[in-house]
């Protein structure tokens, strides 16, 4: 790139006000030194036409490949019409009015599945916007790889980026600003001083939050579609979940995704099942509440059967209150459930304070929630726009603690989320009571889901180990098909 036409942008930039030094108060409430908006450029069309051709140029010596372009609005979106229109390049709008998805489309323009696109941008200070609109576009199925900035604040966006597989490539950085700015004597050595020690001492970019426990959504990567990876691939996935990855481990492992759901009613019989039926699943669900004889030793039992026979326990309780109330009925009363269960699942129904409150008990001990996403049973309400806010609102933003959902059908592409299914029969069917049975092969190949959890279908069999083996088979084996067909 040449340096001069760089040079003359940054000077152009602080003529036109777009760069601006003093004390600036950010949304944060933090002071900044220095004040970056490239707003005003809409107003000067010699400007905006410099910073365009710059950033294709940048495109060009990057060789960059792409299928489609995508400004991030509203201050990038300009640009990024500009560059297509002159060089014919198709382009994408992302909406911002992300909350009227029901009505109206997320991305604009026509695309498919599996395309690459390109993100332009005009600052990035920690990568957060141009991440935002790389997992809209995720969402619709496009891949993003990299992404032009024309200016680059060197808070750490670069390197959170690289962390979520994008490549960014900036135009100006602020070290080149401040060197230009100086020798043209726009700025003093002071100013010059002030404005490295702010950028350095406020670096955005903390891969593992102190405490240790999983980055959050917002800082995650857009990976690979799920559909084409294996349970040992998601496993090893940078930002899955230590619970999922577990999980995902003892599924390759044994061979099973296969969850039993321990509908009975005494203790001893549960774990007579848990002893027996240990070794061909993934997972045992338990409703301990139906159980007429509960002690606290039963529930040490289960998790020494669990760790012998290596699978999790998931205590099926469905919370469903809001923040304060699930924190106490997750950590105390007579079954203090938090203590033996590695998971547990919750309505979406109260909104996030359910998520926060089973969070604020279940993360510091590692263990993870399911959200109920969609229900087996007719009439079940759980649908359409609910179920999609379940996946956007309540768990991609707590994924710290959210590591999967229970649905019929695959929900989100995003591989580090398990999908668990329940109603699940070798024969289609139902119950006088409404609930509805799919076969494990519509459930994993067909519908895409991850674990199929079985009941009835196993415990009113004559022999409940081999009608146990019988699913794990028919489960794991939907599960190669799926991963062999998807991967050719
Ligand atoms: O939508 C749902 C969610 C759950 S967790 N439908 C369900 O059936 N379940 C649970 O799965 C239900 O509470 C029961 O424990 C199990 C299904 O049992 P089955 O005997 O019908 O296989």
């Amino acid at each position: 790139m040449n340096d001069i036409s760089v040079d003359s942008l940054i000077l152009k930039l602080h003529d036109v006000n777009a760069v601006k030094f003093g004390e600036y108060k950010l949304k944060s409430g933090l002071l900044t030194p220095i004040y970056i908006d490239l707003r005003v450029l809409v107003s000067h069309p010699n400007l905006m036409n410099q910073v365009s051709s710059l950033i294709y140029q940048r495109v060009q010596e990057e060789s960059l490949q792409f299928d489609s372009v995508c400004g991030v609005p509203y201050t990038a979106l300009p640009l990024a019409t500009i560059i297509c229109s002159r060089h014919e390049l198709p382009m994408l709008i992302r909406r911002k009015e992300a909350k009227d998805y029901g009505t109206k489309r997320l991305v604009e323009g026509s695309f498919h599945v599996g395309d690459t696109c390109l993100i332009i941008e005009d600052t990035v200070t920690s990568g957060s916007s141009i991440l935002e609109t790389a997992e809209v576009l995720h969402k619709e199925g496009l891949k993003v790889t990299d992404a032009v900035v024309l200016m680059d604040r060197e808070q750490g966006g670069a390197e959170m980026l690289e962390y979520q597989k994008i490549i960014l490539h900036p135009i100006i950085s602020m070290s080149k600003l401040l060197d230009v700015l100086l020798a043209a004597k726009r700025i003093d050595a002071e100013t010059d001083r002030t404005v490295r020690k702010f950028i350095q001492s406020n670096n955005t970019f903390r891969p593992k939050e102190e405490n240790g426990s999983a980055v959050p959504a917002a800082k995650r990567p857009c990976v690979e579609l799920r559909r084409g990876l294996s349970y040992a691939d998601r496993a090893a996935l940078p930002n899955v979940h230590p619970l999922a990855s577990k999980l995902l481990k003892i599924m390759e492992e044994k061979r099973s995704n296969l969850c039993i759901s321990a509908d009975v009613t005494s203790a001893k019989e549960l774990l007579q099942l848990a002893e027996s039926l240990g070794p061909k699943i993934c997972m045992l669900k338990t409703h301990v509440d139906i159980l007429k004889d509960y002690t606290a030793a039963f529930s040490q039992e289960l998790q020494t059967l669990a760790e012998k026979h290596n699978f999790l326990i998931f205590e099926d309780r469905k919370f469903a209150d809001i923040g304060n109330t699930v924190k106490h009925q997750y950590e105390g009363g007579v079954f203090q459930i938090s203590s033996w269960s590695h998971l547990v699942n919750a309505h979406a129904v109260p909104g996030p304070g359910v998520v926060k409150g089973l969070g604020a008990v279940g993360k510091p001990l590692g263990r993870g929630c399911l959200l109920i996403a969609q229900m087996s049973s007719q009439g079940s309400l759980a649908t359409g726009e609910y179920t999609k806010s379940v996946v956007s609102i309540m768990a991609e933003e707590h994924s710290d603690f959210v590591i999967g959902f229970i649905c019929g059908s695959e929900v989100t592409e995003r591989p580090e989320f398990i999908h668990v299914t329940p109603g699940v029969q070798l024969k289609t069917g139902g119950d006088s009571l409404g609930q509805q049975y799919t076969t494990p092969e519509e459930v994993i190949y067909s519908k895409g889901s991850d674990i199929i959890i079985v009941g009835r279908g196993v415990l009113e069999a004559p022999d409940r180990l081999e009608a146990a083996e019988s699913y794990r088979k028919a489960g794991w084996d939907a599960y190669i098909k799926s991963v062999s067909q998807t991967s050719q």
